[in-house]
């Protein structure tokens, strides 16, 4: 059957050792497995990434103090985004659907497990952290901490990457303005998330002032999430963030 690629060109071999040293190494299972992931994620789905920058001064001020009284139970900011990005699926349900394959019907969740892409040495796993809409954040916190230490060690089982409704992708410890998270089908939407800086801006009353921000990358499926969703999505972002509790 012909489908949109078969007119494509081959993939471009080339014999490299005429231009100069070249050594071929092996891809390893993993990276295979989750590079075939991406590939079919990316050409199946019409992916629109909506970026903004969000104030995180508040929040921030907030965790570092919670960090302070709390020296045995610290938290990055990753969990209090899992948080709000819970109460935000709830605010706006159509975010916390998987889709069909013939996408013809979408099937609404109730539950909120959220997948969190780990950087491991073998590849990029997502474990899930099922049910954060009833842990508080330092559970939350414990659990990703739990997960990324054994997927970064032993490895994780499917049983702890499979059911997830909506993946994070935090590069904040490393760095970058904004970048295209690929979507974690059959989710429909993935938020990335960016290194945080301090911004020099005007306030109301036009005092120069500086601000953390935090900067956002929200990729959705265009066949089921309109761009009006997803700056609305963001815009709710914030302002649940401003809302987390730390217990
Ligand atoms: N802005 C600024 N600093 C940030 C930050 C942000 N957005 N996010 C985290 N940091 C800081 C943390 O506060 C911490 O600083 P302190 O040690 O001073 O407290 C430091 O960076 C390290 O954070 P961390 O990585 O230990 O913790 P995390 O909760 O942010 O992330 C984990 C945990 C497992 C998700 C992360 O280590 C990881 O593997 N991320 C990679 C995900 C990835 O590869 N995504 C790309 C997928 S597409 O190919």
């Amino acid at each position: 059957m012909s489908n949109k690629f078969s007119n494509m060109f081959p993939w471009p071999e080339d014999d490299f050792s005429q231009y100069g040293a070249v050594e071929q190494k092996a891809i390893g299972k993993i990276q295979q497995h989750v590079g075939k992931v991406m590939d079919r994620n990316w050409v199946s789905i019409p992916h629109v990434t909506h970026h903004d920058d969000i104030d995180i001064t508040a929040i921030e001020q907030r965790r570092k103090d919670w960090n302070s009284a709390n020296p045995e139970q610290k938290v990055s900011i990753l969990p209090c985004l899992v948080k709000a990005a819970v109460e935000v699926l709830k605010q706006y349900p159509k975010f916390n659907c998987s889709l069909s394959a013939d996408g013809s019907t979408v099937t609404q969740k109730s539950y909120y497990h959220m997948g969190i892409a780990v950087d491991v040495e073998s590849g990029l796993l997502v474990p899930v952290v099922r049910d954060c809409d009833v842990k508080s954040v330092t559970e939350i916190a414990a659990d990703i901490n739990d997960m990324s230490t054994r997927a970064k060690t032993k490895g994780l089982p499917m049983s702890d990457m499979s059911g997830g409704c909506f993946t994070l992708s935090s590069l904040g410890h490393i760095g970058g303005t904004g970048f295209t998270p690929i979507i974690n089908a059959p989710e429909v939407a993935i938020l990335g998330v960016c290194k945080a800086r301090q911004v020099v801006s005007l306030d109301a009353k036009g005092q120069v002032e500086s601000r953390l921000m935090l900067p956002l990358s929200l990729s959705y499926d265009h066949r089921v999430i309109n761009g009006a969703d997803a700056a609305r999505f963001m815009v709710a972002f914030s302002e649940a963030l401003e809302r987390v509790e730390f217990s």
